[in-house]
């Protein structure tokens, strides 16, 4: 029992690594630091963000893009690369 949490945690940032290096790339975009991207912070670094590109990339539809959802975007082409 005592290994699982060891386990898990390994397993956990060995998943995680490429996500650390997205994020650190998200920083740059991220003006107000709160770890996700609004449209307005998006299109101040890509101008050619419209409102529907952004809902293309804001898979869940909250209104923010999630270092998941930046990820996927750039994999799908639809963001450049930061
Ligand atoms: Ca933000
Ligand atoms: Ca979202």
């Amino acid at each position: 029992m005592t290994n699982f949490k060891t386990t898990t945690l390994i397993a956990a940032l060995a998943i995680a690594a490429p996500a650390v290096a997205m994020a650190q790339a998200m920083a740059d975009i991220d003006v107000n630091g709160d770890g996700v991207l609004t449209i307005d912070e998006m299109q101040a670094v890509f101008d050619d963000v419209s409102t529907d590109g952004f809902s293309a990339m804001d898979l869940n539809a909250d209104g923010v893009l999630d270092v998941e959802e930046v990820q996927a975007a750039q994999e799908a082409g639809l963001m450049p690369e930061g």
